[in-house]
């Protein structure tokens, strides 16, 4: 092959590394989901009826009563606690639909709630649609009811069921694969690569939800804990759909060929189904926060389960968690201390300061302000690259370490006692290229969130 003058030019800059080709980039639905921030599971079926955490599937549709279900009552208290997305359980491990499916009887139809004829996942949607929410639903592939599961048949079943939810519902946003599967389950072989193409073809903005992508990976726990090291890369390549090597969910890997970012689903109760027992041990707002910084704050992605009750509402103590938690983040976040700052303070992401790794920057505050936390936010759309870095703050003489970190990404959250300073200094270490820092906030804690921190 004859080496052309510009082919000879692309493998120069390769070679001296001006050109990252290879490095993993979001794709625009996973950037307009990373964007979310805070988004919501909502757990509901025959289970919170009969008080369990997985039904087998001999549930009686009959026992599927909510007489008071008010699906706008949960999507507006989702709304006013800042909530962009809610997804349903349209079908959970026991297999009851929420939906009336053509493909079972096994479903709403068959219950006495609304004689029938009603359908939750309907209410969901048009509620999302109404409250300005993205809508996404939840569709169990393990299922305990449906007599086809554990042959070829069940994954035409799954399929079809699927392709009803993503054509009668309007947009659906994210689609949640759950890949828990009990220890005495029948042996059942997923069409995961049949069902990703479906979704492509029906919803081609949708982000999916497996333990490890294709667009959205599991954080690894379900305690509200994304990595304080978070890569949005890891590698899949060699393995089984919807298989990641197990360590690097948390972390991410800095190696990784794909951009699968970690989603942190977490429930606000200790179960993800309603229990009455539970009813006194919801988390406090404050406590909310606390995961919106261990999630949202390390580049991961808030998914808060809040689980309607028997009557069909969320009870009144998982509103007011809901509200407390949105009104510390208003005054923490209210007003950013950052002097006005062309690129790092204009809320736009794709507005940044390119920084080569060797260069630091330095950021005036509005006067000499008392602060205790430090947002930053990388322009990921050109992929993550922060490693690691450091703030130190000037105490009128000379600078001081304040934190450090490693990873960026789309946000990186820092908590710590507060000092007084007029300004700040940052510098990076970088995974390769410039860094790109689109945002810079600087900001005192509201006096309800300090305490948790302390705590
Ligand atoms: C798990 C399920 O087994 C739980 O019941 C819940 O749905 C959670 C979000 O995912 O794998």
């Amino acid at each position: 092959m004859k080496l052309t003058y510009v082919t000879a030019l692309l493998l120069a800059s390769l070679l001296s590394g001006t050109v990252g080709l290879a490095q993993p980039k979001p794709t625009p639905r996973q950037l307009n989901w990373q964007q979310l921030e805070t988004t919501a599971f909502l757990h509901f079926t025959v289970n919170t009826f009969t008080d369990k955490e997985w039904g087998d599937g001999t549930e009686s549709p009959a026992i599927f009563n909510p007489t008071q279900l008010d699906a706008r009552q949960w999507v507006r208290a989702l709304r006013d606690a800042g909530f962009k997305m809610a997804i349903i359980t349209a079908k959970h491990h026991d297999g009851f639909c929420l939906w009336p499916t053509k493909l079972t009887d096994h479903s709403v139809k068959s219950s006495p709630w609304k004689g029938g004829k009603g359908d939750v996942v309907r209410e969901v949607a048009d509620a999302c649609r109404e409250f300005g929410l993205k809508f996404g639903v939840y569709l169990s592939p393990w299922d305990r009811h449906e007599p086809r599961y554990g042959t070829a048949a069940y994954n035409d079943y799954y399929k079809a069921q699927l392709r009803e939810l993503l054509t009668n519902y309007g947009e659906v946003s994210e689609v949640w694969f759950d890949g828990a599967k009990g220890e005495n389950a029948k042996d059942m072989t997923y069409d995961f690569d049949g069902y990703w193409a479906l979704v492509r073809e029906l919803q081609p903005n949708a982000v999916m939800f497996s333990d490890a992508g294709p667009d959205v990976r599991w954080v690894g726990n379900e305690a509200g804990n994304a990595g304080e090291t978070c890569w949005s890369m890891i590698n899949t390549d060699g393995m089984a759909p919807g298989v990641a090597d197990s360590k690097y969910l948390n972390t991410g890997d800095p190696a990784g060929k794909r951009w699968i970012p970690a989603e942190t689903d977490v429930s606000i109760r200790p179960g993800w189904f309603y229990h009455p027992a539970e009813d006194s041990k919801v988390r406090s707002g404050a406590n909310l926060v606390n995961l919106y910084y261990q999630s949202v704050g390390r580049n991961s992605l808030l998914l808060l389960n809040v689980p309607p009750n028997r009557d069909g509402l969320l009870s009144d103590s998982d509103v007011a968690s809901l509200k407390a938690f949105r009104t510390i983040l208003n005054e923490t976040f209210r007003t950013n201390l950052v002097a006005k700052n062309p690129k790092l303070n204009d809320r736009k992401l794709n507005t940044f300061v390119a920084l080569p790794a060797s260069q630091s920057l330095t950021v005036d505050l509005t006067g000499e302000p008392l602060f205790d936390r430090i947002s930053i936010q990388e322009n990921i759309a050109s992929g993550q690259r922060v490693s690691g870095g450091r703030v130190e703050y000037w105490d009128g003489r000379a600078w001081q370490p304040l934190q450090s970190f490693t990873t960026v990404g789309h946000k990186r959250l820092l908590r710590f006692p507060a000092v007084r300073s007029s300004r700040l200094r940052f510098s990076f270490t970088s995974l390769g290229g410039p860094v790109e820092l689109a945002e810079v906030g600087v900001y005192k804690a509201s006096a309800s969130e300090a305490e948790i921190s302390q705590k």
